[in-house]
């Protein structure tokens, strides 16, 4: 007893709600402390899993242990990502509810790896060996490193940061088999095709594909081995770190994942040809002539015109001049040097981005389920852009944030606030706890027609000269009051100094950001010439030809602005995320320098602070583990009790009630509300499942008795 007591000391508590000191956040930090400093990442509070990243591996994701954790009760082996996993997956198979896994945390926190984790986890759930099968899982495991090399980078917080949002949803045939996905992306941030920060890398793939593309293929290409000669490539760092990057052997598991995923050696060729495309538009340059007009400062074009098959004249007049239509007519005017490196930049943004949509497109094609089967159960997984901030914080960060602070929504929504509903609801007694609801935030950013959003599509819609700074002083004049809002305006003089003239600050849930209102209105008008558009509808790159379809060119409505769009998808989001039962797992990070063994408790108190883990720990104390209508519950177990078994006729509740009698609950252990029952203790739920399987058994031998006695 003593051994044990000892041994917990020294490990900690697995489940938070068994913690004694459940109000105080050192000791909620300690407990955390001394389970990681014991390699024991996971924690949990009820039925959510905290994560803490170890920065290092650690043998627990194999074979092996996946077979530990299939199929066991949540709460009886210690807290893994498999035990949420299976519970989902078990919940989906037998209540025939879609499931989804949130999963979040700040950038860096572990979220990415926890989503292969369970992926992983989830595509080996199956019932039936077969090649389609194997395929199907194939396809789902390796879209990853595809998406991945695409859509994530290196940036000061994260070296393989993802720089989209992803959903997918894992479908399942009505036995638990996998039989196809579907990925929905969000916003990518464009930006950094053509911009990278001090220390922060363009996408994965433009270095995998210089490093270790094969001499033939980069001379097909028209590209260099030297990563540092690009100016798109070398703005942030001149080369990568090999310890933690290898793009030459990571360009190897993409291509084969390209292959597993149905691109031919022909789709191979036309996707790297775009990404070659976009590359070396950052070799382009322009030099002025006699009318101040951009021309074309290379000698020929044909090395990149050649990529997407173009004529190498309209190139040229693309980049170089812009066209409008008026009334119908078309007008044409040339660009100055400014404005042909901006448009060229744009371009360069335009076609990785719609690159990338395409990319997404046709995985989905190879995880489209091949038989149209008649009911499929989904099991989403969440994992998007992690909470950040940086020196320099513009309209990217201030997306990545609103997404951030619509999940935390979500989190409360249904967590703390749901649950305190529920009580008062069915009339239990409770005692409601205080927690900060974020709401505010999102409405500041995204409420109609006074929020953030709404007030940069005013500007960049209104006609006039409106630029970045009429659009702060709209914010200043109209939000200056609001309590999560600041700028140098608004300020009183003490805060000024950490307020430049050019920027505004919001007070997020997850802590103060101060974002650059420079080139926002730019980034949510999100403009491209029509001369671009016309040229890559021109193209014999299929790729390119489709991704910029020729309906875009006939709608003469203007397009949503990239942050309403956004804003529109996160709330799809939302509702896709809202009709599903939900589990979360809370990533943390144990410290800013991407250590192992290091864990700074001010780091981490911060982030189970803003995360709410306190309040849903006293939630969760104050609550019941288990809740369920008496309707479901007396069908489950009525036949423990011999007063509801084999028939019960009175009303559902009064049955619960002799049921419970039956077993011998006592007051503790559970409460009846207007429509549920609620049961306090996990082992109390156990005991009853255990009592139901033994009472199955000994009903079948009955039954079985019974036949060889005629
Ligand atoms: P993120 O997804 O939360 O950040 P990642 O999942 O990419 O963070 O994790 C960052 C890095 O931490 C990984 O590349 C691993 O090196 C390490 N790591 C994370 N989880 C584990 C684990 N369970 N075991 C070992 N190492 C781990 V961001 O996408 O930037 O928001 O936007
Ligand atoms: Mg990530």
């Amino acid at each position: 007893m003593e051994a044990a007591l000892h041994a917990r000391d020294k490990v900690g508590v697995q489940d938070f709600v068994l913690l004694e000191d459940f109000k105080s956040v050192t000791a909620f930090v300690e407990n955390l402390k001394k389970r990681f400093q014991e390699n024991l990442i996971y924690t949990y509070i009820g039925p959510v899993l905290i994560s803490v990243n170890p920065y290092k591996s650690i043998n627990i994701y194999n074979d092996s242990v996946i077979e530990t954790y299939r199929n066991v009760n949540f709460y009886e082996l210690p807290p893994h990502i498999y035990a949420v996993s299976d519970a989902a997956y078990r919940a989906m198979r037998r209540e025939f509810h879609d499931q989804c896994v949130l999963i979040s945390g700040e950038s860096g926190s572990g979220k990415t790896e926890a989503s292969k984790k369970i992926l992983h986890y989830i595509a080996t759930c199956n019932h039936q060996e077969s090649n389609e099968i194997d395929r199907v899982k194939d396809r789902l495991l390796q879209s990853n490193p595809i998406l991945e090399a695409f859509g994530n980078a290196k940036t000061n917080r994260n070296d393989n940061s993802s720089r989209f949002g992803k959903y997918m949803d894992v479908q399942f045939d009505f036995k638990g088999t996998p039989v196809g996905g579907v990925i929905l992306n969000y916003l990518l941030e464009k930006s950094r095709v053509v911009k990278q920060a001090t220390g922060e890398r363009n996408f994965h793939i433009f270095y995998q594909l210089v490093e270790g593309a094969s001499p033939e293929m980069r001379n097909a290409l028209g590209i260099s081995d030297d990563v540092t000669k690009y100016h798109y490539l070398n703005q942030g760092i001149q080369a990568a770190d090999p310890s933690t990057i290898n793009d030459k052997e990571d360009f190897a598991t993409v291509c084969q994942a390209l292959k597993t995923c149905d691109f031919s050696a022909e789709d191979q060729k036309d996707l790297f040809s775009v990404v070659a495309f976009v590359l070396l538009h950052g070799e382009l340059t322009f030099n002025e002539d006699k009318e101040n007009n951009a021309t074309i400062a290379l000698e020929s074009l044909s090395a990149i015109s050649n990529l997407v098959e173009c004529e190498d004249s309209q190139l040229a007049s693309a980049l170089t001049n812009k066209s409008i239509m008026a009334e119908g007519v078309k007008v044409t005017s040339p660009l100055n040097l400014e404005q042909a490196s901006y448009a060229r930049d744009a371009f360069a943004k335009g076609v990785y981005e719609r690159l990338f949509g395409w990319l997404v497109n046709k995985i989905n094609r190879s995880l489209a389920k091949e038989k149209q089967q008649t009911k499929t159960r989904v099991l989403g997984l969440l994992d998007i852009y992690g909470f950040e901030i940086f020196d320099t914080n513009s309209f990217e960060q201030f997306c990545i944030n609103y997404c951030n602070e619509k999940l935390q929504q979500l989190f409360i929504t249904l967590t703390l606030k749901s649950e305190q509903d529920e009580y008062l609801n069915e009339g239990i007694e409770w005692e409601p706890v205080q927690y900060f609801n974020n709401k505010i935030i999102c409405d500041l950013v995204d409420s109609k027609p006074t929020g953030i959003i709404s007030i940069l599509d005013e500007e960049c819609l209104r006609p006039g000269a409106t630029s970045d700074e009429t659009f702060l002083e709209k914010l200043s004049s109209r939000l200056g009051g609001h309590p999560h809002f600041l700028s140098h305006a608004s300020a009183d003089v003490a805060d000024r100094k950490n307020i430049k003239r050019h920027e505004f600050q919001l007070l997020h849930y997850a802590g103060e950001v101060t974002y650059s209102t420079e080139g926002f209105l730019d980034k949510n008008n999100d403009l491209l010439y029509r001369d671009l558009k016309e040229l890559m509808l021109s193209t014999k790159n299929p790729i390119t030809k489709q991704c910029f379809p020729d309906t875009e060119l006939k709608n003469m409505k203007r397009p949503d602005t990239a942050g309403t769009q956004f804003k529109i998808s996160l709330g799809q989001l939302m509702d896709i995320l809202l009709s599903k039962q939900p589990s979360y797992i809370r990533c943390i990070k144990p410290n800013d320098n991407k250590q192992s063994n290091v864990f700074v408790n001010q780091i981490v108190r911060h982030q189970v602070k803003y995360l709410g883990l306190m309040e849903n720990l006293r939630v969760r104390r104050a609550g019941f583990a288990y809740r369920r209508h008496y309707d479901n519950f007396l069908h489950r177990y009525k036949s423990l009790c011999p007063e509801t078994w084999p028939f019960y006729k009175g009303p559902t509740k009064d049955g619960v009630s002799a049921l419970c009698r039956h077993l011998q609950y006592t007051e503790e252990d559970y409460k009846m509300g207007r429509s549920k029952i609620f049961i306090r203790f996990p082992r109390v739920l156990f005991a009853t499942e255990d009592a139901l399987q033994l009472r199955k058994h000994d009903l079948a031998t009955e039954i079985q008795a019974k036949f060889r006695g005629f």
